[in-house]
């Protein structure tokens, strides 16, 4: 059984699971408003692999120098993807969605899809670093998240996305 599992890891068949934040704050010609984009982002995304959970679709105020509200949610999926893979398809599916890099950070964007979470763990390389680097600051990110893996634990603290959740939303009421 163990030769066997080991066949199917090296030939890529292994399942993997990941834990997707979606944000658009544009309008898309031909889709509609983000809360839109972001509704046809997870039929694009279902097509990567199996949708296992989606979270409401939020609305949150910019972080950053856009001015424009955003649309905000998380997905579950699996899929065979290795952690690059799945970052190129996310990739594409942005730029189906008219996504452009210009180069500057956090401007409005079409769709932004990004990796928070990985049943494998911890991933670092040049291109892509799973927890994802900000996921602990972000209201936007960790609210959906927590709403749909709450037990999901952040490899890095060991905390649940519930406790993370938690812990921002009460540093906010405190500091307001
Ligand atoms: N994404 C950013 C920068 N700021 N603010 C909100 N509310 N939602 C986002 O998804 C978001 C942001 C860069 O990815
Ligand atoms: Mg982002
Ligand atoms: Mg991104």
């Amino acid at each position: 059984m163990a030769e066997l599992l080991k066949t199917f890891e090296v030939a890529g068949l292994s399942a993997h699971t990941y834990l997707i934040a979606l944000g658009s704050n544009m309008r898309v010609p031909g889709i509609g408003q983000p809360r839109e984009v972001v509704r046809t982002a997870f039929s694009a995304l279902g097509d990567i692999g199996d949708m296992l959970a989606v979270s409401p679709i939020i609305a949150s105020a910019p972080i950053g120098p856009s001015q424009r509200t955003y649309a905000n949610a998380a997905a579950v999926i699996e899929c065979e993807h290795t952690p690059l893979a799945l970052l190129s398809t996310l990739q594409e599916i942005e730029r189906e969605f008219g996504r452009t890099r210009c180069g500057r950070r956090w401007r409005a964007r079409s769709l932004d899809l990004d990796i928070i979470l990985w049943s494998g763990g911890i991933w670092a390389s040049e291109r892509l670093s799973i927890p994802h680097p900000r996921m602990h600051e972000r209201r936007f990110v960790l609210g959906p998240a927590a709403a749909i893996a709450p037990t999901w634990r952040d490899p890095l603290s060991g905390l649940f996305l519930s406790q993370l959740n938690a812990r921002l939303t009460r540093q906010r009421a405190l500091s307001r």
